[in-house]
């Protein structure tokens, strides 16, 4: 491992609020450069914002200001979020910078000067919401966000990136780590196997953007100028002695950690740059998965996002760190609730961490006025746990190294029941009869001592990710300030047995106080009262613009692009779900209690009669049906089934399987391609040993016989009926 650390954050549009799906980006970067410090590595994280563009300088527009006034507003309030949240980077740059403006236009002149970039002129399709050129007829759907692309029509400067199709398939096979997971190097490979064309890198039509020298009504297309980030912020383009040695040490960076959605710019396009530039390339390339919302991305342009501020105000920082690096298996999507979050916090922080240490605490002061007593004889269950520590660590430290945050952690949690189930089988706060009085005294203090250690190695470790609760856990366990510790690098000696008797504890403090039944309003109304859009926020009436306006423009949000409203009945099993902690520190808790499985459903065609009497249901009936747009993509018949058919549908965000008893009416191979709307929420159901995930729409005309619902417009997969 290399004495120097470098890792980056996507640097995030400034068109867009913060958001939950921004924060867990930069959370990850932040616990593993919190863990890299304190193992005495010199690190460097690096976050910042992307404030060039059509679609800012667009938002800019609606929102009543100047494009720099409002670059300006909403990055400042990426960099208040980071300082709420408690992260730790190192710098925090913008691409407005003028270091940054030097980087970019030293790059593009030393990409001409070498031969890569040449002028020519472009007509096609461009994704302004994107910021990425895509191929297709006038009025083609951007395949990444499903919105109409534009058609652009300039003069540009081009990138000879065809030249670098042999050098990026050799580069990616002598470097198998330059990328992961496994799923975004099949997609990157097949992309670049397909073939790659010379990419436009300037734009005429608008202003907001780097001037090319020497032909200043070209700016530098987005992309270049926001890649660039990554050595403009290190130096590159300063021609100073400091900036010069700065770059030579920090570059290349370790990882660039980003979205899938974003693996192409940085895994094809930005190693083809440096490639022409004569630049090192960057070590790695790390995506992670989507967090999703009511089972799709969250994304300001869906209207359904978090804001990480709302669970950090209420549950504390921690929690949402943990549940973000616990709850979802880095690289892969997963759901963000707050029925989860909540049963997360109360199950594993609450009920676990929290009350081990609460436990543990009061009793040293209890039976031994705050003061570690010497542990004295061991017996085989000290022997046990103290190797079960042991091997925990070893475990640990491998999972996380290897981005694995969720198994590291639930390893670490192993070790916390292995601590309390330690701690009631040997229960020193109960004396038998028969046991004499210093037998009692020599058993608390063995145990005591044992557990008091066992937690000051779980806190240790856990500290890159509950840093806060870290910091207050390190206090009470009388080790002083946790960020002390971490400049002396104690993450690289941490081993059993460094906890010295006689250390006096510190003052029991709370730790996770159980999350009660108005948790999830308090963050739902949180939410309720901020605007999520970035245009909204700075003054602006996105919101009331006719939505032709907006198109593009990632200001669709809107006003009404409120987080939907959580149903009081799962906020109540939330809670509920979870048993209280003890009364008394010393006694048992439940243990862990896990999350619920994101529930999904099948069925045949609906076939209900117009016309029958029913009763009138309210809006918050309506609300809890999910209804989505999904494509066909398979369909065939189920042998020794008539009725049934079976469909892989696409909802953009995920596929899956539906039943649907319409094969009497309809040929399986006429419907491959076609939109329909499903509902998506229902629970799964095996018809014919198969399970159907949703239920397909469809009037139901005379005699049962079925027709799909469908759209005349053209309409996003995943998109929302509402
Ligand atoms: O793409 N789940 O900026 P951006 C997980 N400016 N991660 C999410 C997420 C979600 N639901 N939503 C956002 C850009 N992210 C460019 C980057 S880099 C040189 C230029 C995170 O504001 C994730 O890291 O659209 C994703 O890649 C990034 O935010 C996109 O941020």
């Amino acid at each position: 491992m290399s004495e120097r650390f470098y890792l980056t954050t996507p640097i995030y549009y400034v068109n867009a609020r913060p958001h939950l799906g921004h924060a867990y980006s930069t959370i990850v970067c932040d616990a593993i450069a919190r863990r890299k410090r304190a193992l005495g590595i010199e690190t460097w994280f690096l976050p910042g914002t992307d404030e060039h563009g059509q679609k800012i300088e667009r938002s800019a527009k609606l929102a009543g200001s100047t494009p720099a006034e409002f670059a300006a507003k909403v990055s400042n309030e990426f960099r208040s979020s980071w300082e709420r949240l408690g992260l730790t980077p190192d710098d925090f740059i913008r691409t407005t910078e003028e270091r940054h403006k030097r980087g970019v236009q030293k790059l593009f002149v030393t990409l001409r000067d070498r031969g890569y970039i040449y002028k020519g002129s472009y007509t096609g399709q461009y994704c302004v919401s994107d910021e990425a050129y895509i191929d297709g007829e006038p009025g083609t759907i951007c395949p990444d966000c499903g919105r109409v692309t534009e058609t652009v029509s300039e003069e540009n400067y081009f990138f000879k990136l065809s030249a670098f199709e042999r050098p990026l398939l050799d580069y990616y096979e002598s470097h198998p780590e330059f990328m992961a997971p496994d799923s975004m190097r099949r997609e990157i490979l097949s992309f670049v196997r397909g073939g790659l064309k010379d990419l436009s890198v300037s734009r005429t039509s608008f202003s907001w953007g780097i001037p090319v020298p020497g032909d200043e009504k070209h700016v530098v297309y987005v992309w270049l100028d926001a890649l660039a980030n990554y050595i403009t912020a290190r130096g590159y383009g300063s021609d100073d002695a400091e900036s010069k040695a700065r770059f030579e040490k920090f570059w290349p960076a370790d990882i660039h950690l980003i979205g899938k959605e974003i693996s192409r710019f940085h895994c094809v396009y930005w190693p083809a740059f440096l490639m022409a530039a004569g630049i090192p390339l960057p070590r790695s390339v790390r995506a992670n998965g989507w967090l999703l919302f009511e089972q799709s991305k969250m994304s300001k342009s869906r209207g359904n996002v978090v804001r990480a501020e709302s669970v950090a105000d209420v549950l504390g920082v921690d929690a949402l760190r943990y549940f973000l690096l616990r709850e979802i298996p880095f690289g892969q999507d997963g759901g963000f609730s707050f029925d989860a979050l909540v049963q997360r916090y109360n199950g594993d922080l609450a009920n676990g961490y929290g009350n081990l240490v609460s436990r543990v605490v009061n009793m040293i002061h209890k039976y031994f006025e705050g003061a570690v007593p010497s542990a004295g004889k061991l017996t085989d269950a000290e022997e046990k746990l103290s190797e079960s520590a042991t091997a925990t660590i070893a475990e640990f430290n491998r999972s996380f190294d290897a981005f694995d945050f969720s198994g590291a952690l639930k390893t670490l949690w192993v070790l916390v029941a292995e601590t309390d189930g330690y701690l009631t089988a040997n229960a020193p706060w109960k004396k038998p009869a028969e046991r004499t009085d210093a037998d009692h005294a020599a058993l608390q203090a063995r145990v005591l001592a044992t557990a008091a250690e066992a937690t000051r190695v779980l806190t240790a470790r856990v500290y890159p990710i509950l840093h806060a609760s870290a910091e207050i856990v390190w206090r009470q366990l009388g080790q002083g300030e946790i960020s002390e510790a971490s400049k002396k690098n104690f993450l690289k000696s941490l081993a059993w047995g460094g906890l010295k008797s006689g250390t006096k504890f510190g003052e029991p403090a709370p730790l996770f106080p159980r999350a009660e039944k108005d948790a999830i309003d308090r963050m739902q109304n949180l939410e309720d009262q901020n605007p999520h859009s970035a245009v909204e926020a700075a003054g602006g009436n996105d919101g009331k613009k006719a939505p032709a306006e907006v198109t593009c423009g990632e200001a669709s949000g809107g006003s009404a692009a409120k987080a939907p409203k959580m149903e009081s009945a799962d906020q109540t099993k939330a809670v509920e779900a979870v048993k209280p902690a003890a009364e008394k520190a010393e006694a048992p808790v439940a243990t862990a209690i896990p999350s619920p499985v994101a529930a999904t459903s099948v069925e045949p065609v609906a076939v209900v009669p117009a016309t029958e009497e029913k009763p009138l249901i309210s809006i918050d009936d309506f609300i809890k049906i999910e209804l989505r747009v999904a494509q066909i993509i398979v369909a065939e018949r189920i042998p020794k089934a008539d009725k049934l058919l079976r469909l892989e549908v696409d909802l953009g965000y995920e596929k899956r399987q539906i039943l649907a008893g319409i094969a009497e009416y309809y040929e399986p191979e006429k419907l491959v391609g076609r939109k329909i709307v499903i509902v998506a929420n229902l629970a799964p159901r095996k018809m014919r040993g198969l399970e159907s995930h949703g239920m397909l729409l469809a009037a139901s005309l005379e005699g049962g016989v079925p027709a799909l619902a469908g759209f005349h417009e053209d309409v996003p997969l995943g998109a929302r009926l509402k």
